[in-house]
């Protein structure tokens, strides 16, 4: 029965391994744990007599990876073969969604295969499973003995559905994973074609999606010969880090009590017959093995969160030092590990322009090459929240990453603020079948994003304050060698036009940069070109004021009659981009070498340069010129 979790994202399927006692069911399900990659498997539970003999089940949770986007489990569960565990049988087989039948190839168990099937077909049917159409896949086990049936036998009287065989010696892996695989194929197709919302998009089939599932599980398609291969995850942490004392979820397990287990018609005696009671301890037993790793994979999920913040904080903590594109790395790269996210890249806004940082193999953002992308990204900026964005839902995205190389299904966005802006926003990729964050692991990713963005903030800044430096070294230069030309023009060898105060400095305005003047200001005389390159040098100084103290420059200029004269102001900071005068600062002449053009630009002009003594104010210059006749 295909259960569904909508929250998390997951998608279970149960596989049943039925067939007769001592067939190799148990040894089906051990070598499958044995050779999964540890973080595809789950814990195995084995519920056996001292004899090795299953009395309960075997319990196998195994994770193929993504499917549409969702985290696909396939949970193995092995019944108990002797007869006097019949009702154990039943409850395990509930609600599978495919069978494999192990059949002993023995010569001498040729009719406890039979009935072994026999049994399988009757308990599918009381279980509301049809046994004609159920997906199911058929092994022949222990090829190995010295005795064993011919398969053609087997096939006439075990196969009448004619549903894929595998011969096999389970002891030696032969033939184990080619079964399972299978059976994965078969269920995947069943689930495809009744489920209109898991059917594959064209061009994709169950068959290659399967084989892409076992080789994540296994690393493999066959396992005989083959090491298992262990991998074990390190993790160092202390183990009172790991307590949450506010974490009080229970897993509750329900089971029926014999009385409501007993079917319609059933008399209260009967209800409480030895085989109720066993079919309840049966499923308790099948349900707690499977919470039981839930359980397990929770604490795992947690433990892996706090290393990844124990990450972010050490970058945080870090000295910085090195390119701001270095420390993106390492930022998007932490990012994309915690959201398990295929490909990532990372727009960084603290540079202007913007800049796109791709984290190999990843060579061009999908996004930011597309016309559509780059104005979504754009758009994007004001985000605040961690968002996922599906292909599925969004038409442009889908057209969007049909051009993409490699496919992509789906992105998840990242903002990195400082409480004033957007400093970066990473783009997490995902590509068709991968598992997608789920809300829970999206509000971690955001979590781990405002930690990471202090020291990415940090390091903008520095290179901000390191540009403004660049910047203010060669504005002096040019300055002072458009200075010293200017200062030997013969007075009066500028040109004398009456130039309108909008024609003068409209043309400075620009994003970041308000011009308003006065109504009724009146035009004022000389060369407009000079003119308006000094009020431009005096906004470039207040850029590099503001960008020395590491905020965006949002600069004013205002035009005014004052006392006679015609006052420009050009000022930064605070109350800069509200429309209308700046409040009065006091000030004097400033003999800053940088401002020397914009003195003899006055100078040419019979006007006057009035500039702020320290640089410690917010920046404000005041151009005073005498307004044309009228
Ligand atoms: N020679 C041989 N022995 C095998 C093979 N597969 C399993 N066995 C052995 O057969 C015995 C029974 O195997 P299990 O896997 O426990 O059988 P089972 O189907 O789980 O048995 P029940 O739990 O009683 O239903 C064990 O001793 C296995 O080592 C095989 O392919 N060849
Ligand atoms: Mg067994």
């Amino acid at each position: 029965m295909v259960e569904f979790n909508r929250q998390e994202r997951i998608l279970k399927l149960k596989i049943a391994y039925y067939g007769p006692a001592v067939g190799g069911k148990t040894t089906n399900l051990k070598v499958l744990y044995d050779r999964a990659r540890s973080a595809r498997r789950g814990e195995f539970v084995s519920v056996n007599s001292q004899q090795d003999r299953t009395i309960l089940c075997d319990l196998l949770p195994l994770k193929s990876g993504g499917f549409k986007g969702l985290d696909l489990r396939f949970q193995l569960a092995a019944v108990p073969g002797q007869a006097m565990y019949g009702p154990a049988r039943r409850v395990v087989l509930r609600g599978s969604d495919g069978v494999v039948f192990v059949a002993n190839s023995a010569t001498d168990r040729w009719h406890e295969n039979v009935q072994s099937l026999r049994e399988l077909q009757g308990n599918l049917l009381a279980e509301q499973l049809d046994p004609n159409t159920i997906p199911m896949v058929l092994q022949y086990n222990k090829r190995d003995l010295p005795d064993v049936l011919e398969i053609e036998a087997l096939d006439r009287a075990l196969n009448g559905r004619q549903a894929p065989v595998f011969p096999a010696v389970a002891t030696r892996g032969e033939g184990v994973l080619e079964t399972f695989a299978e059976i994965v194929r078969v269920t995947m197709e069943e689930l495809c074609r009744h489920h209109p919302v898991m059917e594959l998009p064209e061009g994709q089939s169950a068959a290659d999606w399967t084989e892409q599932a076992i080789l994540s599980m296994f690393g493999t398609t066959r396992l005989e010969g083959l090491e298992p291969e262990e991998e074990i995850v390190p993790l160092d942490l202390p183990e009172s880090a790991l307590v949450d004392e506010t974490a009080s979820e229970r897993v509750m397990i329900r089971v029926p009590t014999p009385e409501e287990l007993a079917r319609p018609g059933a008399t209260p005696a009967e209800a409480r017959s030895p085989e109720a009671l066993a079919e309840t301890y049966a499923q308790a037993s099948t349900e707690l093995g499977f919470a039981v790793t839930d359980m397990r994979e929770e604490r795992d999920r947690a433990r892996s969160r706090l290393a990844e913040v124990r990450v972010a904080l050490q970058l945080a903590e870090q000295k910085e030092e090195g390119e701001i594109e270095d420390r993106a790395q390492r930022i998007v790269s932490i990012l994309m590990r915690s959201a398990s996210a295929a490909n990532a890249s990372l727009l960084l806004t603290t540079a202007d322009p913007p800049q796109i940082l791709v984290v190999p193999p990843l060579v061009a953002d999908p996004l930011a090459r597309t016309r559509w992308g780059a104005i979504h990204l754009h758009e994007l900026r004001g985000l605040a929240e961690t968002r996922l964005e599906e292909a599925g839902a969004m038409p442009e995205l889908r057209e969007t990453f049909a051009e993409s190389e490699p496919a992509f299904e789906a992105v998840a966005l990242v903002p990195l603020r400082s409480v004033e802006r957007l400093l970066a926003l990473a783009l997490l990729y995902y590509r068709p079948h991968m598992v997608l964050p789920t809300p829970d692991t999206l509000d971690h990713v955001g979590f781990l994003a405002r930690v990471l963005a202090g020291p990415l903030e940090a390091t903008a800044a520095r290179e901000a304050a390191a540009s403004a430096q660049r910047m203010r070294a060669l504005s002096r230069a040019s300055a002072a060698a458009m200075a010293s030309m200017l200062t030997r023009l013969p007075a009066g060898a500028g040109r004398r036009q009456t130039i309108v105060l909008e024609d003068l400095l409209g043309p400075l305005r620009a994003p970041g940069v308000t011009v308003t003047i006065q109504s009724g200001a009146p035009a004022v005389v000389g060369d407009a070109s000079l003119l308006r390159f000094a009020v431009a040098t005096l906004i470039h100084r207040c850029e590099v004021v503001a960008l020395e103290r590491s905020v965006a420059p949002v600069i004013g200029v205002y035009a005014a009659l004052d006392d006679g004269l015609v006052r420009l102001h050009v000022w930064a900071g605070a109350g800069s981009a509200v429309v209308g005068a700046p409040a009065a600062v006091a000030l004097t002449a400033d003999s800053d070498a940088e401002l020397s053009a914009v003195y003899a630009i006055m100078a040419l002009h019979d006007g006057e340069f009035v500039a702020p003594e320290s640089q410690g104010d917010d920046a404000h210059f005041i151009l005073q010129l005498a307004p044309a006749q009228a």
